[in-house]
């Protein structure tokens, strides 16, 4: 199979992340995109260019983290971050999509960051960093929830991958100031699968 990324994407982190959480690293070969270029030749492979985006043995091809990452996770029939044969769990479900909720903001605001300065949104900066405030307190509050503290799921490496996200591309270091978020994060950015795929 072959994994389309960017290394600085959040999104395609995740799907990183599963690759080496569920042992797949000699199945799956990880491949630079360019994204964002007129005339890239990704977008003969990808017609979104968005990344991350999943081509597998029969070159059927998938996008989105959401899908990708559950994909990965149930090759093995051991689903361990979306197990499909459970009841849904909402209570465990309002947090990971608040988590990707949070990572679509940050998303935001880099991709806004990336223009040139003439052309960036004063307006949908602010707005970004006012809901990155919000939702890490949201976070903050319900960091230390036995959900958020037991076995590895999306929920985690989402809100994980945005808060180092959030801080490396400069927008704010979320966890100052929030000592239930950054108490729990070292757990989180000390894993393997988290070091071996942070932004350098
Ligand atoms: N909802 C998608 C978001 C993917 C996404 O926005 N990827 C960005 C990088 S962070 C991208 O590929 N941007 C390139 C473009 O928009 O052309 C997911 O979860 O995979």
């Amino acid at each position: 199979m072959k994994l389309y990324v960017t290394y600085t994407s959040p999104y395609a982190r995740l799907a990183r992340i599963v690759v080496i959480e569920k042992a797949l690293e000699d199945r799956v070969e990880i491949i630079e995109a360019k994204t964002r270029t007129a005339g890239s030749p990704y977008y003969q492979i990808n017609p979104s260019g968005r990344v991350p985006y999943l081509v597998d043995n029969a070159g059927v091809g998938m996008e989105d983290s959401q899908l990708i990452c559950a994909y990965l996770d149930s090759l093995d029939g051991k689903p361990r971050f979306l197990n499909p044969l459970r009841e849904p769990d909402w209570v465990y479900l309002r947090l990971e999509f608040a988590a990707r909720s949070m990572c679509d903001g940050i998303s935001v605001w880099t991709r806004e960051m990336s223009r040139p300065a003439s052309e960036r949104s004063p307006t949908v900066l602010a707005h970004e960093v006012a809901r990155s405030q919000r939702m890490a307190d949201v976070f903050e509050g319900c960091v230390a929830d036995p959900l958020m503290q037991g076995a590895l799921r999306m929920a985690h490496l989402i809100l994980a991958v945005a808060l180092e996200r959030a801080r490396k591309c400069g927008l704010d270091s979320l966890t100052d100031g929030r000592p239930q978020l950054a108490s729990w994060m070292p757990s989180m950015s000390d894993l393997p699968s988290m070091q071996r795929t942070a932004q350098p």
